[in-house]
C-alpha cells in the first residue's frame, strides 16, 4: 500500500448472486483503488470484469452530485440546479396534495436490487410506505415466477452451500450462464472437474459458460418444461428414482406421475428439437450420478410458463434423492437463509402493484390513478418491458416522478425532481447475498461526493418534508442494522453489529454439510416436499408444442458481461466494443433474408420496434436471435430491446416473461 493509504472494507452491492467482498483504498480522503478481497472464501480477492472498473464509474462525469428541478419537456433531461431544502419543500408539498386529495394508494414507490444492502432497500422506505398506505410494488421483475414455484416445492428459497459445488460428481447448469453473472462460481465447477465431476450446460444460446464445460444441451428456448418432464417420466418408468424421498417426504407423487406420463422421450425430442439419445443419456446421468447438483439460473423462468418448468426441475431434484448426498441438491437461490428481523413488517391493506406492469399502472389504474412515483435502486425506461407503454406513463403531466439516482439514466429525464444518492462505498449498509452465506458490513470509505446522500439519509428527509415525524421513520443506520441482526435465530447466534465491525465477513451459523430438507425440517405444512405443480400452471396450453408463425424469431434478451442491465451501461471503456446496440443472428437466417454482418436491421412485433446491428454468430440457433440486456436508450432514439417485450405475466408468482418473445426481423431501409 502506498504511504498514508488506508483499506475500507465493502461489500458489492450490486444485483449479482456473488456479493463480493471489496477493499477500497483510500488516500488524502479519495478512492484510489478497489480490489477483491481475499479474507472471503467464496469471493476470494477477485472481481468480475465491470467492478474492475469502478473508479470510472464513482468517479462519472454524469454522475448525479446536486439535486435538479425539471424545466423542460419529460424526457428531455433539461434540468435546473436547486437546493435540497427547495426540492424537498416542493415535493413534500406536492405528496401531501397527492394524499389528501386521492389517498395513499395513489403514492407509488418503484424500487428495485440497483443496491442490494438491507439500508438501501428494505428499511426506512418500506417503513414510510406502510406509514402513508402507499401502493405495495410487488417486485416481481426478476426471480418471482421461479421463487414461487421454489416456495410451492419447498417452503423455502434455499440450496445447498455453494462452498459444496467442489464435491458434486455432476453439475447440471440449466439456464444458467455464470460466466457472465456468477464468476465467483466458475472456480467451484472448475474443481468439481478436476475431482472428476462433470459439467453439463442446458441453454438455448451456445453461451462462454456452454463452450466452456462438458457438454452443451440445447434446447428450443422455451421448452425446457418439457425436457424436465421427458426427463422425469424416464426416470420413473425405468425404475431409477428414489422411492422413499417421492413418496414418503413429499406429497404429491400421483400428480406428478399423471403429468409425465405423456412425455416419452420421442415427444420431448419433437418439442425440445433435442435428439433423443442425448434426452436419454442426460437422464441416465440424473439417475446415476452422485452427488448431483441441479444448477437453474434465473434465465429459465422468463417464459411464460416459468413457475411449472422450476417446479418440474425441482421435482427431479426430488424424485431423484439428490438432496441426499452434500454437495448434492437443487441451488437456484439462498436468499431465504438469512434470518434477519423484518424492519418494516406489513400493515394494513392497500393495493398490489405488479411492477412488470408498470406501463398499465402509470396508463390505466383508477380508484386511485398513480399520482406520484418514486423511483430509486431501478431504472425501468430501460429495464421495464412494454417500454412504450412505460414511456407513455412516465411522460403524463400530471404524475409527480421523484427519482433518487447515482447517474442521469433514462428515468431520470423523466423525473420532475432528481436527487443525487451517494454510492455504496460512501455510506454505510449490511449485505446478504442470494447465492452465498456470508452476512458484511460495508464501511463508508470516503462521505458522499457533491451533496448525494444514501437511501436510508433520503428516505429521513421524505418523511419529515411530507410532515410526518415518527421516530421509526428517522431512525440511524447503525440502529436499523442492530435492530435486523436481533431475531434470535441460531443461524445469526453471534453475528452482531459490534462482532462485524471486528469480522466484517460472517458466515452463517450453519454448516457447509448441513443438508436442506435432510437435516433441515422441511418448512411447509405438514413437514413435506411438494410434487404437485402449482394451482394453475400445467395447463394444456403450457404444455403444447408453441411454435412461431412462418418468418417469426424467438428474441432471447439475457444478461452481458460487460452490464448488469442498465447499470455500468455508460462506462466509456466497457461501450468501446459495441457502440451500438447489436443483435446476434445466425449465418443461415442472415443469409436466408439478405442481411449483411455489421448492418442496422428493423426488428419489431406489435408493441413496437427497433433497429439494431446484425451481427453473424454461433451463439444462437437458427430462428432464435440475441440481444444482450440492456442499453440506455438515450444512445439509440429512446428505445432499447425493452420495446419489444411484453408486461404478461407468469403462470405463478407474477413473474415477467422477457424471453417469451416472437419479433420479425428486416433489413432497415
Ligand atoms: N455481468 C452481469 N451479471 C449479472 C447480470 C447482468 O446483467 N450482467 N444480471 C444480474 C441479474 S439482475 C440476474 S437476475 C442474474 C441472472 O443471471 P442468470 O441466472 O445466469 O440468468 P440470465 O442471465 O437471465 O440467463 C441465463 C441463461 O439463460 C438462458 N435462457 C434463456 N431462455 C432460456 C430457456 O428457455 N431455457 C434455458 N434452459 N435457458 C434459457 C440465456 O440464454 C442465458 O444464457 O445475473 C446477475 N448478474
Ligand atoms: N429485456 C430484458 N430486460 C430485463 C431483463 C432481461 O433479462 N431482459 N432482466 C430483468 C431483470 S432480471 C432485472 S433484475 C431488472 C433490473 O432492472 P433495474 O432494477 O432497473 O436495474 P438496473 O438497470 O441495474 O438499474 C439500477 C439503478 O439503480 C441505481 N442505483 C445503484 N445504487 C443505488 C443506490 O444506492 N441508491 C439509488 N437511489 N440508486 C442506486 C443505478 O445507478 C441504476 O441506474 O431488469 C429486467 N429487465
Ligand atoms: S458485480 Fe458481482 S462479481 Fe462483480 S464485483 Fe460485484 S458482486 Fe462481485
Ligand atoms: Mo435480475
Amino acid at each position: 500500500m502506498a504511504a498514508g493509504e488506508i483499506a475500507v472494507h465493502g461489500a458489492c452491492p450490486h444485483d449479482c448472486y456473488d456479493t463480493c467482498s471489496l477493499r477500497v483504498h483510500v488516500q488524502d480522503g479519495v478512492i484510489r483503488r478497489i480490489e477483491g478481497d481475499p479474507s472471503h472464501p467464496l469471493t476470494r480477492g477477485f472481481l468480475c470484469y465491470k467492478v474492475n472498473h469502478y473508479l470510472e464509474r464513482l468517479n462519472h462525469p454524469q454522475r448525479l452530485l446536486h439535486p435538479l428541478r425539471r424545466r423542460g419537456a419529460k424526457g428531455a433531461g433539461e434540468f435546473e440546479r436547486v437546493t435540497w431544502d427547495e426540492a424537498m419543500a416542493e415535493i413534500g408539498e406536492r405528496v401531501q396534495r397527492v394524499l389528501r386529495e386521492h389517498g395513499g394508494e395513489a403514492v407509488l414507490p418503484y424500487s428495485f436490487a440497483g443496491n442490494m444492502g438491507l439500508l438501501a432497500g428494505g428499511a426506512l422506505d418500506a417503513r414510510l410506505w406502510g406509514r402513508i398506505g402507499a401502493s405495495r410494488l410487488e417486485r416481481t421483475i426478476c426471480t418471482a415466477a421461479g421463487h414461487a414455484a421454489l416456495r410451492w416445492v419447498f417452503g423455502t428459497v434455499m440450496g445447498p452451500d455453494p462452498e459444496t459445488i467442489p464435491a458434486a460428481a455432476f453439475v447440471l447448469l440449466w439456464g444458467a450462464n455464470p460466466m457472465a453473472t456468477n464468476v465467483h462460481q466458475i472456480p467451484l465447477l472448475d474443481e468439481a472437474r478436476k475431482a472428476g465431476g462433470e459439467v453439463w450446460t442446458i441453454d438455448p444460446l451456445r453461451t462462454e459458460t456452454a463452450r466452456r464445460y462438458d457438454r452443451h444441451i440445447q434446447p428450443r428456448p422455451a421448452t425446457d418444461l418439457a425436457l424436465a418432464l421427458g426427463l422425469g417420466r424416464e426416470l420413473v418408468a425405468t425404475g431409477r428414482y428414489d422411492r422413499e424421498f417421492a413418496e414418503e417426504r413429499a406429497e404429491g407423487f400421483r400428480d406428478y406421475l399423471g403429468l409425465v406420463e405423456p412425455w416419452s422421450i420421442t415427444r420431448t425430442a419433437e418439442v425440445t428439437g433435442l435428439e433423443p439419445a442425448a434426452i436419454a443419456e442426460l437422464a441416465e446421468r440424473i439417475a446415476a450420478a452422485r452427488p448431483l447438483l441441479l444448477r437453474p439460473g434465473y434465465g429459465v423462468q422468463r417464459q411464460s410458463d416459468s413457475a411449472a418448468t422450476v417446479w418440474a426441475i425441482a421435482a427431479l431434484s426430488v424424485i431423484s434423492g439428490a438432496w441426499r448426498d452434500v454437495g448434492g441438491g437443487l441451488l437456484m437461490g439462498n436468499g431465504d437463509a438469512f434470518p434477519l428481523r423484518d424492519l418494516a413488517p406489513v400493515q394494513g391493506a392497500a393495493r398490489n402493484v405488479n411492477m412488470v406492469q408498470l406501463g398499465d399502472a402509470l396508463l390505466d389504474l383508477t380508484k386511485p390513478p398513480v399520482q406520484a412515483l418514486f423511483v430509486y435502486n431501478a431504472n425501468p425506461a430501460a429495464t421495464a418491458p412494454d417500454q412504450s407503454r412505460v414511456l407513455a406513463g412516465l411522460a403524463r403531466e400530471d404524475l409527480l416522478t421523484v427519482v433518487h439516482e447515482q447517474m442521469l439514466t433514462d428515468t431520470a429525464k423523466y423525473a420532475d425532481f432528481v436527487l443525487p444518492a451517494a454510492m455504496s462505498m460512501e455510506v454505510l449498509d449490511l449485505h446478504t447475498s442470494y447465492w452465498h452465506r456470508y452476512v458484511q458490513l460495508s464501511l463508508p470509505a470516503v462521505p458522499p461526493q457533491g451533496e448525494a446522500v444514501s437511501n436510508p439519509e433520503f428516505f429521513r428527509r421524505l418523511a419529515r418534508a411530507i410532515g410526518l415525524t415518527d421516530a421509526e421513520l428517522q431512525s440511524d443506520d447503525r440502529s436499523l442494522i442492530e435492530e435486523a441482526l436481533t431475531s434470535g435465530h441460531p443461524w445469526l447466534d453471534g453475528i452482531t453489529f459490534e462482532a462485524l465491525l471486528r469480522e466484517p465477513v460472517q458466515k452463517l451459523r450453519l454448516p457447509a454439510e448441513t443438508r436442506p430438507f435432510v437435516d433441515l425440517p422441511v418448512p411447509r405444512p405438514g413437514g413435506r416436499l411438494q410434487l404437485a405443480p402449482p394451482p394453475g400452471t400445467m395447463t394444456a396450453q403450457a404444455v403444447a408444442a408453441r411454435r412461431g408463425r412462418p418468418g417469426e424469431f424467438d428474441l432471447l434478451t439475457p444478461s452481458t458481461r460487460e452490464t448488469i442491465k442498465s447499470s455500468f451501461g455508460n462506462l466509456p471503456s466497457l461501450r468501446r466494443g459495441h457502440p451500438l446496440p447489436e443483435l446476434l443472428m445466425a449465418g443461415e437466417d442472415m443469409a436466408r433474408l439478405g442481411i449483411a454482418h455489421g448492418t442496422r436491421v428493423r426488428v419489431w412485433n406489435e408493441r413496437g420496434e427497433v433497429e439494431l446491428t446484425a451481427l453473424a454468430s454461433d451463439v444462437p440457433q437458427p430462428g432464435s436471435v440475441v440481444s444482450y440486456a440492456v442499453r440506455w436508450n438515450h444512445e439509440d432514439h429512446g428505445r432499447n430491446v425493452n420495446r419489444l417485450t411484453s408486461q404478461a405475466l407468469s403462470d405463478y408468482g407474477g413473474g415477467a416473461t422477457f424471453y417469451t418473445v416472437r419479433v420479425r426481423i428486416e433489413a432497415a431501409g
